[in-house]
């Protein structure tokens, strides 16, 4: 038999439509995983009511019964094809990580990466989704917390997950990651009990989604190698701006393999385009009430605006023969590699710019495993790795109810598939032939096994000796160097959050020994002053000297500050402009303009939705009203001049409140002509407000003559990209 015909095939997709020759050279909308979607997705315009079995309904808002009213037929059918459905809809969520949310993109090699000593990419990988910077590989992105359920709020203090599937001709690969690049343990067996010990107790099933509770604590006091985590998890690595705004990490190590064989270690890094920006506390409690949406909203929002998130793939490379020139071991999943000693080399862009049509169909069902890889990716012995290897397959088949799983549409490879494995529940592909093993004679032995030289995959044949044992590796001893190295890399006002994070997180900590060892124990162990800080909000004594584990270096790694990575546009900020009726009109519709024109996202908030007359008798449109948002939804906010609209500013608390927040909160605010008055009336602290012209002071931009709108908005948007004014004096607006 001829390759074209054999019967045993399994081709889920024809080579029209997955492009298997690789090749996405149209628009991003024409990727193809879009099309093979394309083709199982409804009909909108279908014209008719059905049963799922095609027979059209006449009827469906009454049940079939005997009599009116009288008891339901059991032959109504639709009525119980329904609510079969119905009472079916759900299935388990992911026991972590249950939160999420989701887009689809593209992944583009870049054509000239910086690759240090490498001519090209070729030299690091074989992997074919990095060799043609003319070739877009279409990617789904889900973004997570992990430890709330699945209606628990975006905004809680928690590490974010940023899983890709990317579906290369090659294969799936899944680079399945977090916004923080290391892990609370070392090996996989304990994952069970961190998750125990993170989620909501078992008896009460309090606190959703936080970890400031005892059992946490408890845990992560008795095991020390989770304490450089922990540090990441109290600083504002946990409270993003926005999922396009946080960094991305594989966390292990992984293998790169080139096509004469050679190997090296390879960390991934996602770096954001848009800047990696944090949110502040009091905003996220805030938000968690008011919009439990905020990141998933957002993310919708900028793809439908066209302000498509964008990331770069970077990768730090170490060459085998390397590993021992640095005092950690690279397998050990709680250690960063420092980028100043191995830079991120950027060798791609991801775009994101369509979002689901479904979001069950493809956010809840999009499963991943580390351990879909491409030939050119392998793996290394990270105790945290090899055990998740197994995890991700085998709770997908919890999820979904047997093995199928990968059949379904956002799990499905654009490359083809051929093999004998069969049937169980919900196969969806009908296998032709009888023959389904191998070793056969009766269809020519096909499938057959691909050598290396035609794709096949080869794993690295690393030498492994050594007897069994349960040991954790002495390189694994050192829990404390890198948490001091994080801690004195943050920015003042960064170690400030830390430490009112630690006051929130153990204070809600009702056992005192577990409070005590956290403190004397681990943070000790990172820095004294921050043990002795951390004790004072909690009612522990302060430790009288450094911990006796303390490391003995003042090193920092200024790439691990947040303030390090700001945006050059306001593309995508949200801008509120607050107003009353009697407003400076061509102020309004010209600023709202320019900003929009910057690809700025604008509101007008006002008392109510709707039309709203300038002091010229122009109206402008108010989007929100002060009950439909707040300060906390927006990045800057612009008070225009007006002499009526701002007495009824001066005279309407919540637009008071709506200054004073954002003030509190450290983000930008402009206020043109009369506007500046309302400035005064709320009295914000240390803030020069002259009537000379143009003023910027601490991220407070005001201009009294507002003649030009060039020089202020140019002032705005600077104060806008700077992202938050820390330098403003922290004085307690009572907002
Ligand atoms: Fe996961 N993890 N994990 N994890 N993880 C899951 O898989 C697991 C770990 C990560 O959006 C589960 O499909 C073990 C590290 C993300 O669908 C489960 C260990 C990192 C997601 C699982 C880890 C991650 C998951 C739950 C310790 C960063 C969400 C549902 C060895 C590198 C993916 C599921 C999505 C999800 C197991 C630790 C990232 C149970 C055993 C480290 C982003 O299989």
């Amino acid at each position: 038999m001829s390759e074209d015909t054999h019967e045993n095939d399994v081709d889920t997709t024809s080579d029209e439509d997955t492009g298997t020759s690789g090749r996405h050279d149209g628009e991003p909308e024409d990727n193809s995983k879009q099309e093979q979607l394309d083709e199982v997705r409804e009909d909108p315009n279908g014209e008719y009511l059905t049963t799922d079995h095609g027979t059209r309904l006449e009827h469906t808002d009454d049940s079939l019964t005997a009599g009116t009213p009288g008891p339901t037929l059991m032959e109504d059918f639709h009525f119980r094809e329904k609510m079969t459905q119905f009472d079916h809809e759900r299935i388990p969520e992911r026991v972590v990580h249950a939160r999420g949310t989701g887009a689809h993109g593209y992944f583009q090699p870049y054509e000239d990466p910086d690759l240090g000593d490498y001519d090209d990419i070729s030299d690091l990988t074989k992997a074919s989704l990095f060799q043609d910077p003319d070739q877009r590989i279409p990617v789904f992105v889900r973004f997570s917390t992990v430890v709330g359920f699945r209606g628990s709020a975006d905004t809680v203090r928690d590490v974010r997950g940023f899983a890709t599937k990317f579906y290369t001709e090659a294969g799936n690969w899944d680079l399945v990651g977090n916004n923080m690049p290391i892990f609370f343990i070392q090996d996989a067996i304990k994952f069970p009990d961190l998750v125990h010990a993170i989620k909501p107790e078992p008896d009460d099933e309090m606190p959703q989604a936080s970890a400031a509770h005892d059992t946490f604590w408890d845990f992560a006091s008795l095991t020390p190698e989770s304490t450089h985590m922990l540090l990441w998890v109290l600083s504002d690595r946990a409270l993003p701006r926005a999922y396009r705004m946080m960094e991305g990490f594989g966390v292990h190590t992984f293998r790169f393999v080139d096509a004469d064989g050679g190997t090296r270690l390879v960390k991934f890094h996602w770096k954001p385009l848009q800047g990696t920006h944090q949110l502040v506390w009091d905003e996220t409690q805030k938000l968690a009430g008011k919009n439990p949406d905020f990141n998933r909203e957002d993310l919708y929002e900028v793809i439908e605006n066209g302000n498509y998130p964008e990331y770069e793939l970077g990768v730090q490379i170490v060459e085998e023969d390397e590993t021992d020139d640095f005092d950690f071991d690279l397998l050990d999943p709680t250690k960063i590699i420092p980028e100043e000693d191995v830079p991120v080399r950027p060798i791609g862009k991801m775009v994101l710019n369509e979002t689901p049509d479904n979001f069950f169909a493809e956010v809840e069902q999009v499963a991943f495993h580390p351990g879909n890889v491409v030939p050119g990716i392998d793996f290394t012995d990270d105790p945290l790795l090899q055990g998740r290897l197994f995890s991700y397959q085998d709770t997908q088949l919890n999820r979904f109810n047997g093995a199928n799983w990968d059949e379904v549409p956002i799990n499905r490879p654009l490359a083809a598939r051929h093999n004998n494995q069969r049937d169980g529940f919900m196969r969806q592909e009908i296998n032709k032939g009888r023959v389904a093993y191998s070793p056969n004679s009766l269809e020519d032995d096909y499938p057959r096994e691909a050598p290396e030289a035609e794709g096949g995959y080869v794993h690295v044949p690393a030498s492994v000796e050594g007897p069994k044992t349960r040991t954790r590796s002495d390189s694994f001893d050192d829990h404390f160097s890198q948490a001091r190295l994080f801690w004195n890399s943050l920015s003042e006002v960064e170690q400030d959050h830390v430490v009112s994070a630690t006051h929130f997180e153990l204070g809600k900590v009702d056992d005192q020994a577990v409070k005590e060892r956290v403190v004397y124990e681990l943070l000790n162990n990172v820095d004294h002053d921050l043990a002795v800080r951390a004790a004072e909000g909690i009612d522990v004594d302060p430790p009288s000297q450094p911990g006796d584990q303390l490391p003995a270096h003042d090193d920092e790694s200024p790439a691990l500050r947040m303030d390090a990575r700001g945006s050059d546009s306001i593309a995508s900020r949200k801008v509120a402009i607050v107003l009353q009726a009697g407003f400076t009109a061509d102020h309004v519709t010209e600023l709202r303009d320019r900003l929009v024109e910057r690809d700025a996202r604008v509101s007008i908030v006002s008392s109510t939705q709707g039309p709203t007359e300038g002091a010229d008798g122009n109206e402008v449109s108010a989007d929100e009203n002060h009950e439909t948002t707040g300060s906390i939804m927006f990045d800057a906010v612009l008070v225009p001049g007006g002499r009526d609209n701002v007495d009824a500013l001066a005279a309407h608390g919540d637009a008071k409140h709506f200054v004073m927040e954002a003030f509190k909160h450290k983000k930008p605010i402009g206020a043109l002509g009369e506007g500046i008055e309302l400035l005064r009336a709320v009295d914000l602290p240390d803030i020069d407000l002259s009537d000379a012209g143009l003023e910027s002071d601490a991220g407070v931009v005001t201009d009294a003559h507002g003649d030009d709108l060039d020089a202020f908005l140019d002032a705005f948007a600077d104060e806008i990209m700077e992202h938050r004014h820390w330098d403003r004096a922290d004085v307690s607006v009572p907002a």
